[in-house]
């Protein structure tokens, strides 16, 4: 069959071009990662901030049976509508089967990119080892495909609700660097910090190329910027709501690919939409620096 991914015409251009082009993974701005209408507002402001920066957006996502690079803004309501979680895995699944709409993950998205040949990608943050894999074995597709495809992806580390010394174990096993941009630890997603160190910080755009350079010059795969939420965004008191969502969650038993979806609504009803407007601050940074980084490149 011919080739499962179809860039929208703005992107191939401007790949054709040598042009910056920043990818954005659809499921965070779906109802699967944000409710309506945040999840529009977040994607009017992360395409924004990259075209303000001088850069191409192109939102990935499986729509009529393909898996677009760069989706039409008349298309964006049946986007943020999507409520399929396609991950890597899943391409197979929704191309072959002619899925109206697919969200993608990060995982999804990185596989998409690397087909593409667009070497930047711009994520809220990315799923990793969920606490108490050592049982159930829940760990993202996302770390792999870090791996294996040749993207740098900029997000605000990964969610404090994963195993993050595990997640950043598994990053190192995987040959994948981890940048602190402007940071010497390793974010949290709402928190600045996770105490935790990153292997390397880097102090702008043009170190964090630089890096990403060499690394496919090595013949490698991807690499992640992990890009701290803005000082003014940090909301308080996540905490207990948090652990709140995550005892909820086993109760119920909530498992595999439905527990990222689950956490994330029930901390944003206990945060009475703190956590959403900090989701938004988070993912405009992050496609801003995205911005920046494939300017660079
Ligand atoms: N983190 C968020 N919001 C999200 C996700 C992560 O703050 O919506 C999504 C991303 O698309 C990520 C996916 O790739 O969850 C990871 O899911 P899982 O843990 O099932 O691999
Ligand atoms: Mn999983």
């Amino acid at each position: 069959m011919d080739d499962p991914v179809t860039c929208a015409p703005e992107v191939r251009d401007a790949l054709a071009a040598g042009r910056a082009v920043v990818a954005l993974e659809s499921t965070i701005f779906s109802r699967l990662g944000l409710p309506h209408p945040v999840g529009a507002e977040a994607l009017a402001a992360c395409a924004g901030a990259i075209r303000a920066a001088g850069a191409v957006p192109a939102v990935v996502a499986v729509l009529d049976g393909r898996v677009r690079v760069g989706i039409d803004p008349d298309d964006h309501p049946r986007i943020l509508a999507a409520g399929r979680k396609v991950a890597e895995r899943d391409i197979a699944v929704a191309v072959g089967e002619g899925w109206e709409t697919g969200a993608t993950t990060v995982s999804a998205t990185l596989a998409a990119c690397a087909r593409a040949g667009v070497r930047v990608f711009a994520t809220g943050g990315i799923g990793g080892v969920h606490r108490g894999a050592s049982e159930h074995g829940d760990v993202s597709a996302d770390l792999p495909a870090l791996a294996r495809h040749p993207v740098l992806v900029v997000s605000a580390g990964a969610k404090v609700f994963l195993d993050l010394p595990r997640t950043l174990e598994m990053l190192e096993t995987l040959g994948v660097p981890v940048l602190g941009h402007r940071c010497d630890r390793f974010p949290a997603f709402y928190l600045r910090s996770s105490g935790l160190p990153v292997q390397h910080r880097v102090d702008g755009p043009e170190a964090a190329a630089r890096v990403a350079r060499a690394h496919w010059a090595m013949g490698r795969g991807g690499l992640l910027l992990a890009n701290p939420i803005p000082a003014g965004a940090e909301p308080s008191g996540l905490a207990a709501a948090l652990d709140h969502a995550l005892a909820e969650a086993d109760r119920a038993g909530v498992r595999g690919p439905a527990v990222t979806p689950f956490v994330l609504d029930r901390i944003a009803e206990a945060s009475a939409g703190a956590s959403l407007a900090a989701n938004v601050a988070l993912a405009r940074s992050n496609a801003e620096v995205a911005a920046q980084v494939a300017l660079a490149l």
